[in-house]
C-alpha cells in the first residue's frame, strides 16, 4: 500500500450533526488533528440531501438543534414547530461558522475504503480524489438513512420523462406545475411530500404498497410565550430529554389500554391526537407495542379518522392500514394527508387492491395490467437503512476482514458504536444503537460525549487502541434482538426489519431496551466507569 500522505488523530466520515459535533469535540475539548471528509458540497448530510418538497423534521425544532451550543440555543428562533429542511440547514451552517468547523472539514469528498493497519495501529483511508491519509482513530458519522434506495423496477432506464428520489433532489426543486406526477412510496417522506405535490401538479397518481397509519403533525407558529418560557428552561428541558427514553417529551402512559375503561381511552387518544406530533406514537398507553390487544385499540382509533377524512369510502378503506400492528413502522406526521385523497386531481393506486407495479415503460408506469402515463415519477422508496451506509464505505478491519463480510447476515456490534476486529473504529449512531428511535441530535450527542470520553482516558493512559471482545459483542447482539422480541416491532415488515430491502437479512436494527435513549445512555456510562468492560485496551 502507498505510504500516506497526511496523518491525522482522527478521521470523521460526515458532516451532518454527527460529524460536526465529533469535530468540534475532538479538536476543540480534546485538541487532536481531525479531518471530516463530505460527499456533499457544505455542511447538513440528511439535510442536504433531502430537499424535497415538504421536507421538514418530525422532532419539535426546540429540541432538533444541539444542546451545546447554549448560546445559540438562546439566539435561534425557529419559525415554526417543526423545523423546515432549508431553515436546518441555514442553522447547521451557522452552527459551522460560530465554530470554525468547515476549515478541518473537506467537502465534495467522499471515502471509498478505510483499512486497518496492524502494523502501525493506524487506519488507512481514502477518498475518491485520490488521497490516502493515515488516522489513529476512524469515525463514521455518515447517518443511518443515507443509503438511497431506487427499487430494482424494471424499465426505468427506458423512461422518457424526469425521475428523482427524494433524498437526491435537484437544488432549486422541481416545478410541478401543469405536469402528471406519480409519487411512489407512502413512507414518513411520501406522507411529507404528497400533498405539497398535489398543490402544483396537473395530475398526482400515488403508488401506495402499505397503507400507513399517519398522525397530523399540527404544525404552525409557537405562542412566544412559549418559546420564551423555553429558553428560560433549556437546561431543565435537556436534562429531561437526555434522560427520557426517546429523547423527546414523551413518556409512555404507566397504564395499560385494556385496563382502561373504553370512555377513559377515547378521551386520552382524542387528547393524544390533539396534540399532535409522536404524542400518539410514543407517549400511548404503556402496553401499546407489547400488546397485540392494546394495540389494536389504539389502531382502530386511527383508523376511524382515515374513515371521517376521506370522503370516498373505497379510497378510505384501500389507504386504512392492514396486517400490522399500529407503531410498528416509523410513525408518519401529516399535514393534509388524506384529505389530499379528496382532490380530484389526485389517484391513488393500491397494491393491494389495483395490483403491484409491474414495470417502467417509456411514458410511466404500468401497475395492475394498467399504463399510467406521467411527466415526472418521484421515488419516495426510502433507504437501505442503518447497515446500508456503513456497509458502503468499504471498512476493512483486522486480516483485512471487511464490515460489509462481518455483517453478512446482519449486524454484529458492541452497543452499537464499536466492531469486534474493528479497534478504534466507532460508528455514530450505528446499528444496534437507539438511534433512530430517538429524536437524532440527542442520540447523537451521547454517542459523541461517549466516543469523546473514551478516546481522552485511553490518551491519558497511554492506549493506543481500543476494541470490543467478541464475547461482549455476542451478549450485546443477543440483548438487542432479546429486547426487540419483547415487542410488536419485530412482526412488522419495515426498514427496521430490513424488510424494505430485497435480500436484506431480517433482523432488528436499531436497540429498543429499557428507558429507551436514557437507560442506554446509563449502561454505557457504566461501562466506561468499569474502564470499558467489555473492551480490550492495548
Ligand atoms: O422511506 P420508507 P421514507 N415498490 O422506507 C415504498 C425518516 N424521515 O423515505 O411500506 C413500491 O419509510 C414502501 O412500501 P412498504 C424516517 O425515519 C424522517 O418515507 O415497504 N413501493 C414505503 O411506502 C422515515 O421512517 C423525517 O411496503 C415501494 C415507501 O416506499 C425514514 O426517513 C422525514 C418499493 C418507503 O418508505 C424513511 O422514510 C421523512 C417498491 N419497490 C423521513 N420500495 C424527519 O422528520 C419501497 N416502497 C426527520
Amino acid at each position: 500500500m502507498a505510504s500516506a500522505t497526511q496523518s491525522f488523530d482522527a478521521v470523521v466520515i460526515g458532516a451532518g450533526f454527527s460529524g460536526m459535533h465529533m469535530l468540534k469535540s475532538l479538536r476543540d475539548k480534546l485538541g487532536l488533528k481531525a479531518r471530516v471528509y463530505e460527499a456533499g458540497e457544505t455542511v447538513g448530510g440528511t439535510w442536504y440531501w433531502n430537499r424535497y418538497p415538504g421536507a421538514r423534521c418530525d422532532s419539535d425544532s426546540y429540541i432538533y438543534c444541539f444542546t451545546w451550543d447554549k448560546q445559540l440555543l438562546q439566539e435561534w428562533n425557529w419559525s415554526e414547530r417543526y423545523p423546515e429542511q432549508p431553515e436546518i440547514l441555514r442553522y447547521l451552517e451557522r452552527v459551522a461558522e460560530r465554530h470554525d468547523l468547515k476549515r478541518d472539514m473537506q467537502f465534495n469528498t467522499r471515502v471509498t475504503g478505510a483499512e486497518f493497519d496492524e502494523d502501525t495501529n493506524l487506519w488507512r483511508v481514502r477518498t475518491d480524489k485520490g488521497e490516502e491519509v493515515s488516522a489513529r482513530y476512524l469515525i463514521t458519522a455518515v447517518g443511518t438513512l443515507s443509503a438511497t434506495n431506487i427499487p430494482p423496477l424494471e424499465g426505468l432506464e427506458r423512461f422518457k420523462g424526469r425521475w428523482y428520489h427524494t433524498s437526491q433532489f435537484p437544488r432549486g426543486g422541481v416545478d410541478f406545475t401543469g405536469k402528471r406526477v406519480a409519487v411512489v412510496g407512502t413512507g414518513a417522506t411520501g406522507v411529507q411530500a404528497i400533498p405539497v405535490i398535489a398543490q402544483q401538479a396537473k395530475q398526482l397518481t400515488v403508488f401506495q404498497r402499505t397503507a400507513n397509519y399517519c398522525v397530523p403533525a399540527r404544525n404552525g407558529k409557537v405562542d412566544p410565550e412559549v418559546v420564551e418560557a423555553r429558553k428560560a428552561n433549556y437546561d431543565d428541558i435537556v436534562k429531561r430529554i437526555r434522560e427520557s427514553p426517546f429523547g423527546q417529551e414523551h413518556w409512555p402512559m404507566p397504564k395499560s389500554a385494556l385496563e382502561t375503561s373504553p370512555e377513559e381511552r377515547e378521551r386520552e387518544f382524542d387528547r393524544m391526537w390533539d396534540k399532535g406530533g409522536f404524542a400518539f406514537w410514543l407517549g400511548n398507553y404503556q402496553d401499546m407495542l407489547s400488546d397485540q390487544e392494546a394495540n389494536e385499540l389504539c389502531a382502530e382509533y386511527l383508523k376511524r379518522k382515515i374513515r371521517g377524512t376521506v370522503k370516498d369510502p373505497a379510497v378510505a378503506e384501500r389507504l386504512t392500514p392492514k396486517g400490522y400492528a399500529y407503531g410498528t413502522k416509523r410513525q408518519p406526521l401529516d399535514t393534509n394527508y388524506f384529505e389530499t385523497f379528496n382532490k380530484d386531481n389526485v389517484l391513488l393506486v393500491d397494491a393491494k387492491t389495483d395490483g403491484a407495479i409491474e414495470e417502467i415503460t417509456e411514458s410511466g408506469i404500468r401497475a395492475g395490467g394498467k399504463e399510467h402515463e406521467f411527466d415526472i415519477i418521484v421515488f419516495a422508496t426510502g433507504f437501505d437503512a442503518m447497515t446500508g451506509p456503513l456497509k458502503a464505505l468499504n471498512i476493512k478491519g483486522r486480516g483485512g476482514r471487511a464490515l460489509a463480510d462481518q455483517w453478512a447476515d446482519g449486524p454484529h456490534t458492541y452497543l452499537g458504536v464499536a466492531v469486534a476486529g474493528f479497534p478504534n473504529l466507532f460508528t455514530i449512531t450505528g446499528p444496534q444503537s437507539p438511534s433512530v428511535l430517538t429524536n437524532m441530535p440527542v442520540a447523537i450527542e451521547q454517542h459523541v460525549e461517549w466516543i469523546t470520553g473514551c478516546i481522552d482516558a485511553m490518551r491519558r493512559s497511554g492506549k493506543t487502541t481500543i476494541e470490543a471482545t467478541p464475547e461482549a459483542q455476542d451478549g450485546w447482539v443477543a440483548h438487542v434482538n432479546d429486547a426487540a422480541g419483547q415487542t410488536l416491532m419485530t412482526t412488522a415488515n419495515s426498514w427496521y426489519m430490513g424488510a424494505n430491502i430485497p435480500g436484506k437479512p431480517r433482523v432488528f436494527l436499531p436497540y429498543l431496551g429499557p428507558e429507551g435513549i436514557g437507560g442506554y445512555r446509563k449502561k454505557c456510562d457504566e461501562i466506561a466507569a468499569k474502564g470499558y468492560e467489555g473492551f480490550e485496551l492495548a
